[in-house]
């Protein structure tokens, strides 16, 4: 059996709370992934499982790999109702990664709950279960195990996708015995691995293609760090938005000279969408944070306002110094 690892007494006051409500709202952060998408349906399909109403929703829409997720397609942009009685944030680092609807928005009375593997989370919940292990699914199955709510096949896959998506098929360097013992289990209960590989890994579409090859051949190695960028230019130019370099900074970071990888995408608010990742030993979660972001040591991001060469010569700047600073 995989270990313990949230607090008893926080996963006794989540029980409880559950127990005085109805409905409850889950959200995933914004521009989500398959740990939040995941870790979102597996606790809403187990709260049903369990007679009680939950929703999901997300600033964003959930991206194509895990479409194929049962629910995936209920969620929705929106801020707490009245009828949400208990608002929990799944894999969300800090109360601004919950999304326009929720970062200025008084939440009332109803208990925010977080659950979540961010080493960089400030535990901005009423209730906190957060504990650093390799998936927030992870947490979210120590929880219905909490709950005494049976898995079923349904469950088990939106949980496993999250496990597999955040260690990239359990080859990420946070990469436990726990999280094989948690697919193990998921997998005994009936989760799909084959169908989560398949939509995840290969299914990356045509028209990407083109894209991917002007950022690799604009890639440039800089002291370790290897960067490119994808311009607004450039992503009009092929007709895509900014989710068509999905999986390519993790493509950068098997580059054997980069101990650092970064993509920069120019979105069309202004803002530069930065994606870091780095080699086992070096950790680029602090400086994500640094420009008002956060993540993991081996995978991490940030959101900058600015224009697209001087993010990048600020971030490479602290990409540098951090680098000296471990070397
Ligand atoms: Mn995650």
């Amino acid at each position: 059996m995989p270990t313990k690892t949230l607090n008893p007494t926080s996963l006794n006051e989540f029980a409880q709370a559950l127990s005085q409500v109805r409905r409850i709202l889950i959200v995933a952060h914004v521009d989500p992934d398959g740990d939040a998408i995941g870790s979102a349906l597996g606790l809403a399909w187990a709260l049903r499982a369990k007679g009680l109403r939950a929703h999901v929703t997300c600033q964003d829409p959930p991206p194509d790999d895990v479409t194929f997720l049962p629910g995936a397609e209920a969620f929705t942009s929106r801020g707490p109702e009245d009828e949400d009685e208990l608002i929990v944030a799944v894999d969300t680092g800090d109360r601004r990664r919950m999304g326009r609807h929720y970062v200025d928005h008084d939440l009332g009375e109803r208990p925010l709950v977080v659950i979540d593997h961010h080493r960089t989370n400030p535990r901005f919940g009423d209730i906190n279960l957060i504990a650093d292990v390799p998936a927030t699914a992870m947490l979210v199955l120590e929880v219905i195990d909490h709950l005494e709510i049976p898995l079923d096949p349904t469950i088990a896959t939106c949980l496993l996708t999250g496990v597999i998506t955040d260690t990239q098929g359990f080859r990420t360097s946070n990469t436990t015995p726990d999280a094989l013992a948690v697919a193990q289990r998921l997998m005994v209960a009936g989760a799909r691995l084959t169908e989560i590989n398949q939509q995840v890994f290969f299914r990356r579409a045509a028209v990407t293609l083109p894209v991917w090859g002007a950022a690799l051949s604009g890639a440039t190695l800089n002291q370790g760090v290897l960067w490119a960028e994808l311009s607004l230019e450039l992503q009009r130019k092929h007709g895509v938005g900014g989710g068509a370099s999905s999986g390519l900074v993790t493509f950068f970071s098997t580059v054997r000279e980069a101990q650092v990888a970064m993509l920069l995408t120019e979105q069309d608010d202004g803002i530069i969408d930065v994606s870091l990742r780095s080699k086992p030993g070096v950790d680029v979660s602090g400086v994500a944070q640094a420009f008002g972001g956060g993540g993991h040591p081996q995978a991490a991001g940030c959101q900058v306002p600015g224009k697209l060469s001087e993010v990048r010569e600020s971030l490479l700047e602290a990409l540098h110094v951090s680098l000296g600073e471990t070397a």
